[in-house]
């Protein structure tokens, strides 16, 4: 461990070194780069945002009016830059209010550090009710996030947080947790900064890579299914792809792997045909947990996996070669390999174009989705970011929106929660000035977050929403419609005149009725550059359900 600045003599050691343990804590911070901070005070945590205070410009800090939106930032943050991002807060029900955001960060593997305060130190469990204290709060972040570490004092708050940064970013990235009792953050000491250490890949196995590349070259029908693994190893899937002439499926993290406007990128309802017609499905950064829970494996599938996790290629049995790693690594010397034993293999591009056509086909079915979505992609640029949500549009645009890049479309994951969409896209924006980003919203999922817009006006972050009014739960009334007998309960809902909403924060509000008046706000919005809501009325809209629960093509 050294400093980041080394002191010249040794009288100025013991003065340079002496720090709090928020100062050493956000020394640390700064060191890795991390330049922004999402978070909502609280006197648990008074020394910390002093020295965020004290940091000065170094560190922009977005103080937001809700803990689920402080952690949802960092999330959108984390996703949109591939970059650890760190959100604070109090502990108890600061803690537990970015909770969601938390785990979702989690399912989707992103680097999100949680920078959690805690009661007195000679106070933590023995029950005495001090202020926001919560059984067992290490045990309860431990059941969240894999990494957490307790900071003791100044001397060991940068190494802690130059851990907790090392084990988000390393193996399989993730968040992490730090906690610090509210009478240890202000104590001073010495306190050397941690530097960054260099990023300690795991040894790529010669013998899994020569397995892989011989099965591969033996293949006939190739899938390559991409998930939120592989969106920094998009050049290389593109290699693979025309090397292997393979198909790639991705559906929500693994959007925009591959350029849409290649007809070798597929959606759900294609990926699961070839999925039934494959000898050999390259996997990368993905689960696989729906193709293989759904849609059946039998012994002619043979499976290739790319994980960062070592445990994760044998939770849905034994894959035919496993290789433990970073996709992009791992992808270049796969190619390598691969290209001393590949045949030359004859053009599959008409077929894929045939698949793709009928797929369009197909797909009408959702029409009044499908009109949207072509308003959007109309109007965003290519590499502006859609941020996704839990309603009838975003279920659609998981199939039909085309994606042209890499960490432009951010999608929750597994956990597929509600109202994630507000202000993870603020996050979003507010990581990536450079390019405009859209958050799309049922009127079910806006309101979680929609308290953001006054984070939004206040830290000027020009994020455009869409809000689609249906006054209902739209999905939950029309299941129960279709399959409980019209039996409705909890689903209609009451809603603010969303543009007057957005205007009481100083926000812009735009209505439009239709998609053809969509595609003109949505011009206006990202020409003005300010934080706008576009509130569009709908009715009910076409079930997605038949293009994303489909039955087995294979096995029993
Ligand atoms: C945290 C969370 N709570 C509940 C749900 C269940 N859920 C899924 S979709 C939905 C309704 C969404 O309504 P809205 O945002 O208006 O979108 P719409 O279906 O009307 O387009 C609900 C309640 C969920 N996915 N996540
Ligand atoms: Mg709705």
């Amino acid at each position: 461990m050294t400093d980041v600045k080394p002191p010249k003599n040794k009288k100025r050691t013991a003065s340079a070194n002496t720090r709090t343990t928020a100062e050493a804590t956000v020394e640390t911070l700064l060191a890795h780069g991390l330049d922004a901070v999402y978070a909502l005070p609280g006197v648990h945590n008074d020394h910390l945002f002093d020295a965020f205070q004290r940091a000065g410009d170094r560190l922009r800090v977005v103080h937001t009016r809700h803990e689920q939106g402080a952690a949802y930032m960092a999330l959108g943050a984390a996703l949109a830059t591939g970059r650890p991002q760190a959100y604070a807060v109090v502990p108890g029900p600061g803690l537990l209010n970015s909770g969601a955001a938390l785990i979702t960060a989690y399912g989707m593997n992103a680097p999100v550090l949680g920078l959690i305060g805690q009661i007195p130190e000679g106070a933590i469990g023995r029950g005495l009710g001090h202020l926001h204290e919560i059984r067992d709060q290490a045990g309860i972040i431990r059941r969240l996030v894999d990494h957490y570490a307790h900071i003791d004092g100044p001397g060991d708050a940068s190494t802690k947080t130059t851990g907790a940064i090392q084990a988000m970013a390393g193996g399989r990235p993730g968040p992490a947790a730090l906690e610090c009792a509210i009478d240890v953050w202000g104590k001073s000491g010495r306190a050397p900064i941690a530097t960054p250490a260099p990023p300690r890949p795991p040894k790529i196995s010669d013998d899994a890579l020569r397995s892989a590349a011989r099965l591969l070259g033996k293949a006939k029908r190739v899938l390559i299914v991409a998930g939120g693994g592989a969106q920094d190893a998009s050049l290389e899937v593109t290699l693979l792809s025309g090397m292997l002439q393979a198909p790639v499926l991705s559906y929500r993290r693994g959007r925009g792997v591959l350029d849409d406007r290649d007809p070798f990128s597929v959606n759900l309802p294609i990926g699961r045909d070839l999925w039934g017609e494959a000898d050999v499905v390259l996997a990368v950064g993905t689960r696989l947990l729906n193709p293989v829970t759904h849609w059946g494996i039998d012994r002619k599938l043979r499976i290739v996996r790319v994980d960062a996790d070592r445990e994760e290629p044998g939770r849905l049995g034994k894959p035919a070669v496993a290789l433990i790693g970073d996709a992009r690594p791992i992808l270049r010397r796969l190619i390598d390999e691969l290209a001393r034993v590949n045949p030359r293999r004859a053009s599959r591009r008409e077929e894929m174009q045939q698949r793709q056509a009928g797929m369009r086909k197909r797909l009408e079915k959702l029409g009044p989705q499908l009109a949207f979505l072509e308003a959007i992609r109309a109007e965003l640029p290519n590499d502006g970011i859609y941020v996704d949500e839990v309603t009838q549009i975003g279920f659609a645009a998981r199939l039909a929106f085309p994606v042209y890049k890499p960490r432009t479309f951010l999608s929750p994951g597994y956990q597929d929660n509600l109202g994630w969409g507000y202000a993870t896209a603020l996050g979003a924006q507010h990581a990536r000035p450079d390019v405009p980003v859209l958050s799309i919203n049922g009127d079910g999922g806006f309101l979680y977050t929609a308290n953001e817009l006054a984070t939004a006006v206040r830290h000027k972050i020009p994020l455009v929403a869409v809000v689609f009014v249906d006054d209902a739960f739209g999905n939950v009334r029309r299941i129960q419609q279709e399959q409980f007998g019209n039996r409705l309960i909890a689903c209609d809902l009451t809603n603010p005149d969303f543009v007057r909403y957005a205007e009481s924060f100083g926000a812009v509000g735009l209505r439009a009725r239709g998609p053809d008046e969509l595609r003109d706000c949505l011009r206006t919005a990202f020409a003005r550059r300010e934080p706008t809501v576009i509130e569009v009325p709908v009715g009910p809209m076409p079930s997605p359900w038949e293009f994303i629960h489909m039955p087995r093509v294979r096995g029993r």
